[in-house]
Formats: C-alpha cells, structure tokens, sequence
C-alpha cells in the first residue's frame, strides 16, 4: 500500500478529515487497516504445522509493531504528523494486553513473531483473559492490586464463529475461538488462536482482584492465573488449563484433518510446543480424542508422543505443577484413567519411584507425564539445559538422553530493537545497512567500528537521548525527576527472592554508609528498579517496601539524594520496559547461580548498548562467552558453588551477618529509626529476619563480591566513557546470537522439522 493510498483509506474509515481525527479514531481505523493487511499475507500450508500452546502470551501493545512488519510504519508516522499527531500520542490510546506474568508469556510472543518473519507456519494457543496480569499500585510505600481490562470495544481478538464443546466437572461448555493475526516482518501470517467462554461476567469482581471463584461461567477466564495460595484458585486453574487444551486440541485434530491427516499420520500435519507444564494436559486430551476416534490406545500414545515435545523454564522445585489426583478427579474425570494408564506404563518402563507420573500421596507430577510422553524435552539455557540433565531431572536423562536438548532463549530484534529503540536503529543500519534487521548475525559486522571515536560519541548521544526520553516519561507518569548524567542502573523483571532484588537493596543501604562516613561514589546513579510480586507472595511485597521507604529516606536527604536516586516505576509492563531498556548503562541480571532458567532481559539490554552486571547464571553464561570478560562485570558463587552449599546443607545466613561488619550494617539498618520513621514496622522486620535467619537464596554470600563489582563499573563508567561506549558496541555486535530467530531456527531444525 502506498502512502496515498493509506491516507485514503484512513480518511475514508474514519469519515472524516485526519486533522479532524481523535487518537481513539485514528487507532480504531488504523486497527482495521492492519487486520486487512495482514490477511494478505495469510498463507496456505502444505506440510507440518506448528502448534505452540502456552497458558502466557505476554504480546505487549500490537499497533506499531504490526505497521513495521507490514512495512507501512514510516508512512502512518508522516501521516500523523502532517496532521498535528503524534505516534507516541496515538500508542497511547491503546491498551497493553498483559497476558502473561513475565519471561515464559513474553518468549511466547517473541516466538510468534519470528516464526511468520521466517515464513514458518505456526500458530498459538492460548486463553483470551478479560484481564491481564494485575495493575500494579504503590500507594503508600505497598503494592495493592487492581483488574487491568484490556478488551474494551476495540482490540486485535477478533470473534469468530467458531466453538468447541469443553467437559468441565462432568458440565459441558462452549470454547469460542478469537484470533489475533500475528504478522512476520516480511513475512507471512499465522494466528493466535485465544479461547474464551461467552458467559464471562466482570460484575463478579470484587475489591481488588478478588472474585467469586466458585462461578465457572463466570470466571474461567477472567483474570490471568489466579491466586494459587488458596485452593479454589489452584482449581481454577485446572479448570482454565482444561478449558484451553481440550479447545486446541480440537481444534488441532479439526485443521489436519481438513488437510487431509487420517490421524495415524498426525504427526505429518502437527508439532505440538508445550510451553512449561500449563499446557501438559493436552498430552492425556489427545489420547483421549484419537481413541473417540477410534484409534487404539496403544498407537494414540505412540502418535502423541511424536507430535508433543516440551519445553522446561524453571528447576525452582515450587513451580513444578502437581495436582492432587483428587483435583483431577473433579474436573477433568475423564482425563484420569488415562493419566492411570499412563502412570502403568512408565512402571513397566522402570522400577525408579522418582519418575513416577502419579506419587505415593496421590500427585500428578505434570513435567513428569510431558518427558515420558513427548518426544523431546529441553532447557531454555545452556547451564539450564545441563543443570536439568545432571541433577533436577538426571534419573530422566538417564533413561532418555536422546530426548534432552538445549534451546538458548531470544528476543525479537523486531520489538527489542527498531520499535523500541529508532535511534539506535538508524545509527546501526547506516554503518552496517538494514539487513540485520532479519539475519541478527550481521551485527557482528559492527565490529569494525570499535575504535572509530567519531561512532562511539555518537553511540554516547544516543544512550544519552534515550536517557533524556526516558525522564520525560518518567516525570509525566510518576512525576519524578531523574538525572540524565547519572549512570542508570536497572533491574526490571518479576519480584522473587531468587532474583534477588534483595541484594541491590544491601548495596544501596551499603553505600549510603559509605556516602555518610565521607567515602564519595565515583559517579551519581539513579537506580531503577521495574517489578511486580505476586499478590500473596508476602516476603516479595516486603521487599518491594523496604525499596520505597529507602527511596524517600534518600529523596529527604539531600547529603544523598547527590549521589543516589532510587526510582521503582509503577505496573511494570512490556510499555514500560520498552522506555527502560534503551535508557540502561548498567543491567542487573544477579540472581542466584543456577536458579535463573535463562533471563530475557539480559538480553534486551545487551542489544540496546548496557553492559551486564550480573553472575554466572541462565543466558548470561553465553553472554558472558559472546562479549568476553572485559565487556561484562560476573560476580559471586558459581553454580556448583551453590549447588552443593544446597546439598550439603550448611548455610547458615545467621553466621555470615554475624562474622560481617558490613551485611549486618546494612541488614539491621532495615529496622533502624530512620526507616521505621518512613515504612511500616511489620514489613521491615520480617525482611530483616528472613534476611539474617534464613535468606533461602543466598543473598549474603555474593555480597562483597557484588558491592566491588558494582562500585568498579561505576568508576569505568566515570573514568571513561568512551571506553564504556565501546564494550557496549562490541555487546551490541555480539547479541545476534541472542535473536528469537536463531532460537527458532534451533526448535525448527531440530524438534518440529516445519515445512515453509
Ligand atoms: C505455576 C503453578 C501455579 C501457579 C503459577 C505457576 C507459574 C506461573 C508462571 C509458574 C511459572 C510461571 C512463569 C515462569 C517463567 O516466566 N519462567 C521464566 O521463563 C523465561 C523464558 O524461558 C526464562 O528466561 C526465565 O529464566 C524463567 O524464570
């Protein structure tokens, strides 16, 4: 479409002059035309077709992503602009689907769209949520939470008139399909295939997000995973898994066979993605299905396990899904002798207790069922995919290695790169031209310009732009002011103690007695902090309080404020990582070495020029590999380090506070007057205890190390910053391993074998 033909087309749905147009007009329209567009490049598929179903589409605002893989983002920007708009003023009208929790949700959208930018037919799976993850509020020094509707009368699921029966707790449902059209950058478009009841009914929410849990009609998809600390929310969330497989399955056996699968050829016509164990179910379903259909039980098992294969995210024990048989029993009774069934062959398999799928007290071990009956498994890291082999699920190693593999995460070039960060984009692609923009290994091609002063200085004014844009946002969403020649400092991702955001509290309590006894930081930083905690994850609210009353303790000291600002940007979300990433000179990726499947983030502010501060865990180990040493500050215990204090026993948090002057400083400095004075009592002691008695993720440990690491970046930042300007260029020209494409290059070649 030209950009005549565009400005026609936009006048003529809007009805009306542009100048005349309201943003909500504008995006309405615009919203049509994109749709229109993308069934364009709707393709015919002939072979295997990718299924990747997931309970987390975390896809962020669509508008502008779509004009650029459309081609036709250039030409709306000159558009508004010839009429007095703006495109920032225009993405603002739009809501952000937060359909996911964090990493999982957000891989999942970077996955789709790599996969119609190069041409591979596959879709999603998924559930259409009422409301996305929570709204986070931070009133008063504590996170609150409220519903985020993101529906509203205009949005990119679209209804159609398909529906497939669902028998939840022996009562039948009706599954409606939408689809969101997810179009490649140049390429083709497959389809986010959402399922949702007709009978939702929002009027049950209550205070909060609290809701009537009982309501299946009302409430299956409501809300993105409900409170699981109770157990009507882990019901429901039986009930919400169920509701989305049993749908896709159907609606996978349905699609192949129109293509012309038999169903004993299935796996010619479909790979089945399971993301994590949220999905796991759709293994017993299909069996299920086959044998309605009158395949035998024996070839149904075989058949599945050829379509299936599943993916691992974490080796926290706690996430690892299992339900009581019981639960299982209630709402999905059909599925239940066929787990049995299941459970029976694995028995004749292997005396070994521990890969049981059903457990001596009657537990459903869902990542147990997804190894035994899929065909391939794999970690998402490589020290990820090596830790599941040698230790968390060792006994399965041994019993199948051929199924184990190793997919290093990525990211979207496509998001992470030229929507949110133009600048950087055009600086790139005039050294090097456009084409990295789809084979992210050209980046390497940058190399050349490492001693080139007159390209670091420029790289320099851009880190230094996005910084300026990033205050504005800032100021006009939270009314904050920050410094944009402080150095930026940045840890944004989901609150949880093995992150351990705990630990850049310590530092930043450390350091204002350093600043109060005369020993002057080399740089002022601001320190930004982006996280929500789970509702009921009472320690990880804690942490986020200590963070805002030390925040407005420093604020009311201007012998501080000098020298540190702590910002904590409220409702963290996929908007506003794109604002924080390209303004980040310092990344905080410190968690606990091993606990960390891969990280996302790390990856997105390699790209955008930050360098990494962060230990040897997840993706930053190839990280570390990709930039070298110099180019990355690693700090703290090693994997196996941890590992084995975790095997033996013999840590003991207590003894570190008590043999170090400096982490019981900081520590009691918690429950000291002056943060009594500003936070709740409550809350600050039960960190500090849990900190000095207990602290599960070994946060003290790492302490020293982290506090040099941190304060030497800090000093190489101020002594000189055309040396830092070009450890970020050689990390920019390193992270096109760390694109989505490569990675689904990798899951292509060797699990789903797709045909183009
Ligand atoms: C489980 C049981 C009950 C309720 C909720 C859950 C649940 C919900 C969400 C369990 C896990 C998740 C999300 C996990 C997640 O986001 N994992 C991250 O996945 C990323 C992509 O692979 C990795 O980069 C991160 O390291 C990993 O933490």
């Amino acid at each position: 479409m030209t950009k005549c033909e565009l400005k026609k087309k936009l006048t003529e749905l809007c009805q009306k002059e542009l100048t005349d147009c309201t943003y909500e007009d504008l995006y309405i329209a615009l919203l049509q035309i994109v749709n229109d567009e993308s069934a364009q490049h709707i393709q015919p598929v002939n072979g295997r077709k990718l299924y990747y179903i997931s309970a987390e589409f975390l896809i962020g605002k669509l508008l502008s992503n779509n004009l650029i893989n459309l081609g036709l983002y250039d030409d709306v920007k000159e558009i508004l602009e010839e009429n007095g708009k703006t495109m920032g003023g225009l993405e603002e009208t739009e809501p952000e689907p937060s359909l996911g929790n964090g990493g999982l949700g957000r891989l999942a959208a970077c996955f789709l769209d790599s996969l119609a930018t190069l041409n591979l037919p596959g879709d999603g799976i998924g559930l259409r949520y009422h409301c996305g993850l929570f709204h986070q509020n931070l009133k008063g020094g504590l996170q609150s939470e409220s519903p985020d509707f993101w529906l509203g009368s205009h949005n990119w699921a679209q209804k159609t008139e398909k529906t497939y029966p669902v028998s939840l707790a022996g009562k039948e449902y009706e599954a409606r399909l939408y689809q969101i059209a997810v179009t490649g950058y140049n390429g083709r478009t497959n389809q986010l295939n959402l399922f949702d009841l007709d009978t939702i009914d929002d009027s049950i929410i209550a205070e909060g997000i609290s809701f009537d849990k009982t309501d299946i009609a009302k409430n299956l998809t409501l809300f993105l995973y409900p409170d699981d600390s109770d157990d009507a929310g882990r019901m429901l969330r039986i009930y919400q898994q169920y509701l989305m497989i049993s749908a896709g399955a159907q609606f996978i056996l349905e699609e192949c066979m129109e293509r012309g699968s038999n169903l004993h050829d299935l796996a010619d016509y479909a790979a089945i993605q399971i993301n994590d164990t949220h999905p796991s179910m759709v293994i017993p379903e299909l069996i299920r299905l086959l044998e309605e259909k009158g395949i035998e039980f024996k070839e149904a098992v075989a058949i599945v396990t050829d379509v299936c294969a599943y993916t691992n995210h974490t080796i926290l024990a706690e996430a690892l899904e299992k339900w009581p048989e019981t639960y299982l029993e209630t709402v999905v009774p059909q599925l239940v002798p066929i787990i049995k069934k299941l459970d029976t062959i694995v028995q004749e398999r292997t005396d070994d207790k521990s890969v049981a799928i059903i457990d001596e007290y009657q537990q459903v071990h869902m990542a147990n069922m997804d190894i035994h009956f899929s065909h391939s498994t794999n970690g998402v890291a490589a020290l990820h995919t090596e830790i599941l082999k040698n230790s968390e699920l060792n006994h399965f190693y041994n019993l199948y290695p051929e199924k184990f593999n190793n997919k290093t995460n990525g990211i979207t070039f496509r998001r992470w790169l030229i929507k949110c960060n133009p600048e950087l984009t055009a600086f790139i692609e005039n050294l090097i031209g456009p084409g990295f923009k789809q084979d992210a290994s050209e980046l390497e091609k940058l190399a050349r310009f490492v001693d080139d002063e007159k390209v670091l200085r420029e790289l320099m004014q851009i880190k230094k732009d996005n910084k300026i844009a990033f205050a504005k946002w800032l100021q006009q969403k939270q009314d904050i002011q920050v410094n944009p020649d402080s150095l930026f400092t940045i840890q944004s991702k989901r609150l949880h103690e093995y992150k351990r955001q705990q630990l850049n509290l310590l530092y930043l309590i450390h350091q204002y007695f350093e600043i109060k006894s005369g020993h002057l930081p080399t740089a002022p930083i601001t320190a930004v902090f982006g996280a929500k905690a789970a509702p009921a994850y009472t320690l990880a609210k804690d942490i986020i309080h200590a963070l805002l009353t030390l925040s407005r303790l420093f604020e009311n000291d201007p012998e501080v404020s000098r020298w540190i600002h702590i910002v904590f940007i409220e409702n963290y979300n996929v908007t506003a990582a794109e604002m924080m990433i390209p303004a980040c000179d310092l990344s905080e990726q410190i968690s606990l070495a091993s606990k960390e499947a891969s990280g996302t983030g790390n990856m997105k502010f390699m790209l955008n020029g930050a360098l990494t501060l962060g230990t040897m865990d997840g993706a930053n180990v190839e990280i570390a590999e990709a930039v070298g040493n110099d180019n990355i500050y690693i700090f703290g215990q090693s994997s196996n380090q941890v590992i084995r204090r975790y095997a033996n026993g013999d840590y003991s948090a207590h003894e570190w506070y008590e043999a170090d002057p400096n982490i019981k400083r900081a520590i009691d400095f918690l429950t000291s007057e002056e943060m009594l004075n500003i936070g709740q009592e409550e809350n600050l002691v039960r960190l500090r205890n849990e900190l000095c008695g207990k602290d599960w993720f070994q946060t003290l440990p790492d302490f020293n190390a982290y506090v040099v690491r941190k304060n030497q970046a800090i000093a190489d930042y101020a002594a000189n910053p055309l040396d830092w300007a070009r450890r970020t260029l050689i990390n920019i020209s390193k992270a096109g391993f760390f694109s989505s494409d490569r990675t689904i290059e990798e899951y292509n070649q060797d699990i789903w074998h797709l045909s183009k």
